[in-house]
């Protein structure tokens, strides 16, 4: 199986570097849920191996109708580098992405190292900031279309990540609205209850997760909460914003 593993990984990398869809890896293996995630492991570590960072994690499918949408019982995580920040403000370059989609989602910068799990009263003493972010997916699926096992392999899509001003964590985050909009007209809203009633608890299952997985949690690592709404599209030319109520807002630019 190993050598399953490495070669799956290593065509997600592939797909990923040079913007090229493939097709779905459990057409032609059959992998199970644990497999996939050492694919995943396998495949950003030829990522680190060219020389990027790991700076945090994502979490996927953390509102309950998603869950539903997909017949899951759990949520999934992925991991971000240095290379897939993008600037508040900045530019996207369309070349480097096959299909992308944005999402609102709020992110968490660790305060310390987390060892063992935590409740959703600890999660303010584990973090010393939170900020407005957009996180850019983009499946290296041909058509987005996948199976779970396909696209926690595939770093549960993710591959990109803007965040707004980091402010302090003390403060409820629970009942905050949101949108997404492209160029002015906004395309999708929600609130932050959508991401499991309250976007602290994405903390809590991610440090559940991570310490399933042996992922360690490391002071200064970000993490990103899950979407508050269906992700939309992203085009050439457009500026995608997103609002967070009294946490601000954040943009970025398809070029
Ligand atoms: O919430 C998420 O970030 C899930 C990402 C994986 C599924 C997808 O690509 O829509
Ligand atoms: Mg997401």
């Amino acid at each position: 199986m190993q050598q399953t593993i490495s070669k799956l990984s290593a065509i997600l990398d592939e797909a990923a570097r040079l913007a090229q869809p493939t097709i779905q890896i459990t057409n032609e293996s059959k992998i199970s849920l644990d497999e996939s995630y050492e694919i995943q492991a396998e495949s950003i570590q030829l990522r680190l191996a060219r020389g990027e960072k790991l700076t945090g994690l994502k979490m996927g499918f953390t509102s309950k109708a998603k869950m539903e949408q997909m017949g899951v019982h759990d949520m999934i995580w992925g991991r971000l580098t240095n290379t897939m920040c993008i600037e508040n403000k900045g530019d996207l370059l369309m070349s480097k992405f096959i299909h992308p989609r944005a999402e609102p989602e709020i992110a968490f910068l660790l305060s310390n190292d987390i060892t063992k799990e935590i409740t959703i009263n600890e999660v303010e003493s584990c973090i010393e900031g939170l900020a407005p972010a957009i996180e850019i997916i983009d499946s290296r699926y041909k058509n987005f279309k996948f199976t779970l096992e396909d696209v926690i392999a595939d770093n549960c899509s993710s591959s990109g990540y803007v965040l707004g001003e980091w402010l302090s964590p003390n403060r409820d985050i629970s009942n905050i609205d949101i949108t997404i909009g492209v160029n002015g007209e906004i395309k999708a809203s929600g609130n932050s209850r959508a991401i499991l009633d309250n976007p602290f608890q994405s903390l809590v299952e991610a440090v559940r997760l991570s310490l399933k997985y042996g992922q360690e949690l490391k002071k200064g690592m970000i993490i990103l909460a899950g979407a508050a709404t269906p992700a939309i599209p992203i085009n050439e030319g457009d500026t995608i914003e997103a609002t967070f109520g009294s946490l601000g807002q954040l943009s970025f630019h398809a070029k």
